[in-house]
């Protein structure tokens, strides 16, 4: 009996503890608009010392970046700013004219429209 009891307390803690780390983690998918593997690299590599940001991948193919992050120290806007910074546009922030003028040749990708 005293061993079911500390089973099911066990579990009970175990419970506790993944439920409050799924709570203050959001994953979300945003575009980017980029074109090579480079891009990939700096896209990703943007957010690597961005506090708060646990995972980061963004797709060559698809564009589409799945980031994971703690709402707690960081939000969406500050990630896609980061990104904005090194050159990337997003559909909510745009990187400057200038900067984007300084990406290498084969990662001047189309920029969308306003
Ligand atoms: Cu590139």
């Amino acid at each position: 009996m005293k061993k079911f009891t500390l089973i099911v307390f066990g579990v009970f803690a175990l419970y506790i503890c993944t439920s409050a780390q799924t709570a203050s983690k959001k994953t979300e998918k945003v575009k980017i608009y980029g074109n090579c593997d480079m891009c990939k690299t700096t896209i990703e590599g943007a957010l690597k010392k961005k506090d708060g940001v646990i995972t980061r991948n963004w797709d060559t193919e698809t564009k589409i970046l799945t980031v994971t992050y703690e709402p707690s120290k960081v939000n969406l806007k500050q990630i896609l700013q980061k990104i904005a910074d090194v050159g990337y546009d997003s559909d909510t922030v745009k990187a400057s004219t200038e900067i984007y003028n300084k990406l290498p040749k084969c990662c001047r990708y189309d920029r969308p429209k306003k």
